[in-house]
């Protein structure tokens, strides 16, 4: 924890550069991110005691049951966004087509991609989940964005990051030069300075999956993940498994402790075809951008996942992401 207080506007401002990543307009949208993290860190904190937990009883684009705390996040954001006029459309897991931006909004030069409530089977349990957020400059001249704006590769992201809603509220995000996190100071209402410039370990000795689903996944994952936990003096194995089962709190240890952390497809159905959970563009490619700035790697097992082109903004793919030695030594194994 650094001692000095430099609040998450300061720090943005003062670490302003020359280039588009570092332009105002860039700027007020993870401020927008900042401010609605802090209204749902304060119904994420008295969920238990409000009207938002259970189930809304229907399901999502992704026939997953929709929660009400999901839907209240992604209102509460959109509304922000909207305001502020700072995003010209949003792509959000709890939209099936690209929302609209208000009238100011369509002259933005931005579009952002979220996860508005993250690791939502944890909500009514008390366990650790988040908003994950990605934003690019849109393709499109002015009006309301259109799909071509969304549809594209990672290394587009002009910036990316998560809040995690924990024992503390804390926003990490990148603009492409590094990744730092702001933990929210609950009596001052402001996001603080906590960690700059993370780096994460070349190697740990942490791993992270639900392994309930091993029998599904192809044989090279099952075949690594078998090989963390023999005894190899050598190797410093086994490994410790660590697995929350919110993607943000999975990732944000191995981000600050190392570890890598996999969600393979399901290949359970030859006839389907492999069947991956997680999505790329809310998903996959933040985490993507912030774990290759602090020196880890991720792939889909065959290709960096920043470089693979969307083709649908609810598109899903398997994810290995971490160390970068844990990383490669799994590619490796895939041959
Ligand atoms: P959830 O279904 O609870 O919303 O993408 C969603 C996600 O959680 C991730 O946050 C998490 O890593 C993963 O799915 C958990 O899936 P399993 O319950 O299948 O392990």
């Amino acid at each position: 924890m650094l001692s000095e207080s430099v609040s998450l506007r300061a720090h943005l401002v003062r670490g302003r550069k020359s280039g588009e990543a570092c332009d105002p307009e860039l700027i007020d949208i993870l401020l927008d991110f900042a401010a609605a993290a802090k209204m749902i860190s304060k119904e994420v904190n008295r969920a238990g005691l409000g009207t938002l937990t259970g189930a809304v009883g229907t399901t999502n684009v992704h026939g997953e049951e929709v929660q009400k705390l999901d839907i209240y996040c992604n209102d509460l954001v959109v509304q922000v966004l909207r305001q502020t006029g700072s995003v010209c459309g949003i792509a959000s897991e709890e939209s099936p087509g690209i929302v609209a931006p208000s009238e100011a909004g369509e002259q933005s030069k931005y579009v952002v991609c979220m996860d508005p409530l993250d690791g939502s089977s944890n909500i009514d349990v008390n366990v650790a989940i988040g908003t994950i957020f990605s934003i690019y400059r849109r393709k499109s001249q002015s009006g309301p964005a259109r799909e071509e704006d969304f549809l594209r590769n990672g290394r587009e992201q002009l910036a990316a990051g998560y809040v995690t809603y924990s024992t503390s509220t804390m926003l990490v995000y990148t603009v492409g030069d590094g990744v730092s996190a702001f933990t929210l100071d609950q009596s001052t209402g402001q996001f603080l300075l906590s960690h700059r410039d993370i780096h994460t370990p070349e190697r740990a000795k942490i791993y992270s999956c639900n392994e309930g689903n091993m029998s599904k996944w192809d044989e090279p994952t099952r075949r690594y993940v078998e090989s963390l936990k023999r005894v190899d003096g050598k190797a410093g194995r086994p490994y410790t498994s660590r697995y929350v089962g919110s993607l943000v709190a999975d990732f944000h240890r191995n981000l600050l402790r190392g570890g890598i952390f996999l969600y393979p497809a399901d290949c359970s159905d030859a006839a389907a075809g492999p069947r991956p959970k997680l999505r790329l563009m809310y998903e996959a490619n933040p985490m993507a951008m912030l774990i290759e700035q602090v020196g880890g790697a991720a792939t889909d097992g065959t290709r960096p996942i920043l470089d693979i082109q969307a083709t649908d903004i609810h598109q899903r793919v398997p994810i290995v992401i971490g160390c970068c030695a844990d990383v490669e030594e799994y590619i490796s194994l895939r041959g």
